[in-house]
């Protein structure tokens, strides 16, 4: 499992701006307009002793105008859940606002720890500048330049030092050979589930929880003409509350650590209803990470003569 470190706080603090440094990339939208980010929001980090994700949660529009579902839309809610570490980050030259406060009071009732970052303060005095952030109730604030990169190095070392860099065994079957990871990912519904239930067909199966690991990504012993697979199946049991759970049920993180965890990807897609922008950026992903790609067209069969040669 990659630790995953996910960047929080109101807009334009300079989530992005972190994000495009720990990830080298200058794809996502670093603009001087408040909930610019539409781009892209996982990528892998770089810059530390092990690799690890990074999530950036700008541009997420809150979907409703009550309670802390205003402050923090949904999305950024689950990448809270499922982080192994939070970076909250805090504008030094606005000091800190209400909408900070209510940032701040959410993620103090979170399970993994939370560091504070003050960004934007090159070129102050950094004791000066962070000592009003006490106030928030984070511990220490920690001073950084997302944009010079000042800071930023101490930051993401102390954001992993809890976590030892694990080299994986590769699982041997009986002769010895290499046992390929088989991870099925896609969008909610689109049929993983059944596609693992056709693959297993009257095969002898041994389901089990992933040892050591919190999320529930199930992994499956599969024989088929001889040669032994592992599948990684996403779709399994969620433990999350009832009503993100109604709201969104797809976790983006949860795909990327099974896509790190596998040899081979099937990326499913729903024929019916196109390839979505998250498809997109999943495939992207699982490119990017050096993953072989599967895209398997499932529910064809509902499909027209025509569609079918426009799909
Ligand atoms: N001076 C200074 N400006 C910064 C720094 N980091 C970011 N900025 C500027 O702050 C503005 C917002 O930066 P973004 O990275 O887009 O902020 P964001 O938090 O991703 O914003 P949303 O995605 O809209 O929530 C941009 O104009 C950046 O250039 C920094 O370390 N110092
Ligand atoms: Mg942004």
């Amino acid at each position: 499992m990659l630790p995953t470190l996910v960047l929080v706080g109101r807009p334009n603090v300079g989530k992005s701006t972190l994000f495009n440094r720990l990830t080298k990339s200058r794809d996502a939208l670093v603009a001087d307009l408040p909930g610019l980010t539409r781009d892209r929001h996982y990528g892998r980090g770089i810059g530390a002793s092990q690799p690890y994700l990074v999530v950036d949660t700008g541009g997420f529009e809150p979907n409703t105008d009550s309670g802390i579902l205003k402050a923090m839309a949904v999305q950024t809610l689950l990448a809270i859940d499922e982080a192994d570490v939070i970076i909250f980050i805090v504008d030094g030259r606005q000091g800190a606002t209400p909408q900070d406060m209510e940032i701040a009071n959410r993620l103090r009732r979170c399970k993994c720890p939370v560091l504070l970052a003050v960004n934007k303060t090159e070129g102050m005095n950094k004791a000066v500048v962070s000592a009003e952030f006490h106030e928030l109730g984070l511990g220490d604030p920690l001073s950084i330049s997302s944009a010079h990169g000042e800071g930023v190095k101490d930051i993401i070392d102390l954001a992993l030092e809890s976590f030892d860099v694990v080299e994986e065994e590769p699982e041997l079957d009986q002769t010895g050979e290499r046992v390929p990871k088989v991870a099925i990912v896609g969008r909610p519904n689109v049929g993983k589930s059944t596609l693992v239930n056709a693959l297993l067909g009257e095969e002898r199966v041994i389901a089990f929880d992933e040892p050591g690991t919190t999320r529930d990504s199930i992994s499956i012993d599969l024989e088929k003409n001889g040669k032994h697979y592992t599948l990684i199946d996403t779709a399994g049991v969620r433990k999350r509350g009832r009503v993100l759970e109604a709201i969104e049920k797809f976790s983006v993180i949860k795909t990327i650590q099974s896509i790190e965890e596998a040899n081979v990807v099937i990326l499913v897609v729903d024929a019916q209803e196109g390839i979505t922008e998250q498809d997109a950026h999943v495939a992207a992903y699982i490119l990017e990470a050096g993953r072989a790609l599967v895209v398997a067209i499932n529910k064809w069969d509902g499909l027209k003569e025509e569609e079918r040669d426009w799909v």
